[in-house]
């Protein structure tokens, strides 16, 4: 098989091990809520993880990020402290934000991570103003913000894109398209044939680039393609990741089938089950001779039980206050 550029296997391997930490830090997140040991609401990103570490990976320390409601996987993905990450969510004052924010308030400027907010469509335009200052600095950054399809429908999400391409910003807006707003899909919050291409591409002038954003692979590569196009071109950049979110919308259910509502497409659990980006990448890594399955076996399994016991240790240290 033809491969323009191989990948490095160390970065695979990276990439691998911080996609099945992210989930396995959020399964024992939930579970913790579930028996009432948290304070915070939760979005988790269970499903979602390869797009958050597929632009870590592509992007550099010194660029900086901007997350929204659902940010634990972005957080992470851009090297964010676990601790100070499962500090917040418990409400401890050794959090990031110094345990008054919960789960939608992650910052740590010390990684570049300059933000999760949760008011949608508000993050876009405090990146697109960090863009400017990157821009005036002459520094080379670019400035990541993630984006849901929800908030992608608020006016000032339009607005920032015409004014961050009016003033030729390095801005990249990673969409996570998972298809719901809460529990609403496209289809009821959209006229017929809304067509993101067209818009995005024809009418605000971006380089927009759409991708499977279960792969890992591919939203790395079209990402360094699109950091490197922002650069050349001075415009903004949008890639629009088709993501799955496996989980609810809020709260600490996980898996697909337990959910009882109704509003996901029939059949869309057996779907889901087929896109998981650990499995994607499981197959990817092995398939292209980079590890034997059985080692890659190994690796998963040890890399679990190393972030369980990491959990389970910070866990200790947090005083459970009772609800
Ligand atoms: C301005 C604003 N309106 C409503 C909400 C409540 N709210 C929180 S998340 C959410 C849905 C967001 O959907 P999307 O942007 O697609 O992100 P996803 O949850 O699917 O990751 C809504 C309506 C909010 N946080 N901010």
């Amino acid at each position: 098989m033809h491969r323009s550029k191989k990948i490095n296997k160390k970065l695979l391997l990276k990439a691998f091990e911080k996609i099945i930490t992210i989930r396995i830090i959020e399964e024992k997140i939930a579970k913790k809520s579930r028996e009432n040991k948290i304070w915070s609401f939760l979005h988790l990103s269970i499903g979602q993880e390869a797009s958050a570490v597929g632009v870590a990976a592509a992007t550099n320390n010194s660029d900086l990020f901007f997350g929204n409601h659902r940010s634990h996987a972005h957080y992470l993905a851009k090297n964010g402290n676990l601790e100070k990450m499962m500090m917040e969510i418990f409400g401890d004052e050794r959090g990031c934000c110094k345990g008054f924010g919960g789960s939608m308030h992650m910052l740590d400027k010390s990684v570049n991570f300059m933000g999760s907010i949760p008011i949608l469509g508000s993050a876009i335009s405090i990146a697109s103003g960090m863009a400017m200052g990157e821009k005036l600095k002459k520094n080379k950054n670019i400035v990541v913000v993630f984006v849901g399809d929800g908030a992608a429908e608020e006016g000032s999400f339009y607005e920032t894109i015409n004014m961050a391409g009016l003033y030729k910003l390095p801005l990249l807006v990673i969409l996570e398209d998972n298809k719901y707003a809460v529990e609403s899909s496209h289809e009821k919050r959209k006229v017929k044939n809304y067509n993101f291409s067209k818009l995005f591409k024809d009418g605000m002038q971006t380089i927009y680039k759409r991708v499977d954003g279960q792969n890992f692979v591919k939203v790395l590569k079209t990402t360094e393609l699109l950091k490197s196009s922002i650069i050349k071109e001075n415009k903004v950049g949008i890639l629009h990741c088709d993501c799955i979110r496996f989980s609810k919308h809020s709260g600490a259910t996980i898996s697909i089938q337990d959910q009882e509502s109704k509003y996901r497409y029939k059949n869309e659990h057996i779907q889901i089950k087929k896109k998981d980006p650990i499995d994607i990448l499981f197959k990817y890594i092995v398939q292209n001779n980079y590890f034997k399955k059985e080692d890659l076996e190994k690796i998963k399994k040890k890399n679990i039980f190393q972030t369980s016991k990491k959990f389970e240790f910070i866990f200790n240290k947090i005083p459970i206050r009772k609800i």
